[in-house]
């Protein structure tokens, strides 16, 4: 049997847990504004497979706690990956400056660890976050102001060459912009692999459980949340992974082509997010000067085999004007 190549996203980076300073504000003393995250305001994971273990949960952990061991992975030039678990998952970072909206240009990328299979570039590990932006409007430091979506191509009307593919595959490819789903805490934590763990029900009428796999035998619900149910809402994207083999052995996760977190390489252009992308409710661009927070939450409900569900996983955030990276944003979106 020919051994399966595509490894779980998360594996490689586990074992190569560095430690990572913790700061919050300018670096060095001056007012320099550094590029990366400086502040993680809210880090709240879905149900997942490396949920309480990137970043690791310790006994007693508070919410405070949880978002300083997230900063501390992401902060900076970012050495370290939280995950966001499945649907809806989230993080809300800040930084020490405002994210100027260059006109033309793509203004800063979600870093990830998106990856793809031996040869393709259509697909491998392909888990897209939502990102969404919020700018300081009344200039108090806080996260209190109106926020925004950056519309990817898979946002209302938008379409991806695969979606053919993943039809036939059985995958529910709609587009949903109110979805909400809720995960309840489990009475206990088993202790071998299951695919009856967690139950979550959706408010399109659908219901099911979260696996447990064999690899992972932590708790997966959020232990420092003291609910028995959690509830997260957004825009649920296309289910992008379809099982090539057939038969549960080769999970391709396919790409979406451009505005998300950890659904392109690092080094892509087509990681990169121009601000001009951000809508409203109603879907109309908004004319933001530049963004002072971003949040960005798992996109897809999906459960794909031994791989586990799509979770997307966040290693940083860049400004692209404060690291001279120029992109024009025409040569993404088309
Ligand atoms: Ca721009
Ligand atoms: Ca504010
Ligand atoms: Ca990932």
């Amino acid at each position: 049997m020919k051994k399966i190549f595509l490894l779980p996203a998360c594996l490689l980076p586990i074992l190569a847990v560095t430690a990572c300073s913790s700061e919050d504000g300018p670096k060095g003393g001056d007012n320099t504004p550094t590029p990366f995250v400086t502040r993680v305001i809210d880090y709240r994971p879905a149900v997942g497979q490396f949920t309480n273990q990137l970043p690791e949960y310790e006994e007693g952990d508070t919410q405070e706690d949880m978002n300083r061991k997230a900063l501390a992975a992401i902060g900076g030039e970012g050495e370290g990956m939280v995950t966001l678990g499945g649907f809806g998952g989230y993080i809300i970072v800040g930084f020490d400056h405002t994210i100027e909206n260059k006109s033309g240009l793509c203004d800063f990328r979600v870093l990830g660890n998106a990856f793809y299979a031996n040869g393709q570039s259509d697909y491998g590990s392909c888990e897209p976050g939502v990102i969404m932006v919020s700018y300081d409007a009344n200039h108090n430091n806080q996260a209190d102001d109106p926020w925004y979506e950056i519309a990817g191509s898979s946002h209302l009307g938008g379409k991806e060459s695969w979606i053919d593919l993943a039809n036939e595959a059985g995958n529910d490819t709609k587009t949903i912009a109110d979805y909400e789903i809720t995960y309840f805490r489990p009475e206990q934590n088993p202790d071998t692999a299951t695919d009856n763990y967690i139950r979550w029900e959706d408010n399109q009428g659908n219901s099911g459980y979260k696996a447990m796999n064999s690899s992972h035998k932590q708790p997966y619900y959020p232990q420092w949340i003291k609910e028995d149910k959690i509830t997260f809402k957004g825009t649920r994207l296309p289910q992008n992974g379809i099982d090539l083999s057939k038969e549960g052995k080769y999970y391709a996760l396919y790409r979406f082509r451009y505005g998300y977190a950890d659904n392109e390489l690092n080094s892509n252009d087509a990681s990169a997010i121009d601000i001009d992308w951000a809508v409203d409710g109603q879907g109309n661009p908004v004319n933001l000067p530049g963004v002072d927070f971003i949040k960005i939450y798992t996109g897809v409900n999906q459960e794909n085999g031994w791989l586990g569900e799509c979770s997307t996983e966040i290693t940083g955030v860049v400004d692209l004007h404060l690291t001279q990276v120029e992109i024009k944003s025409s040569t993404i979106k088309q």
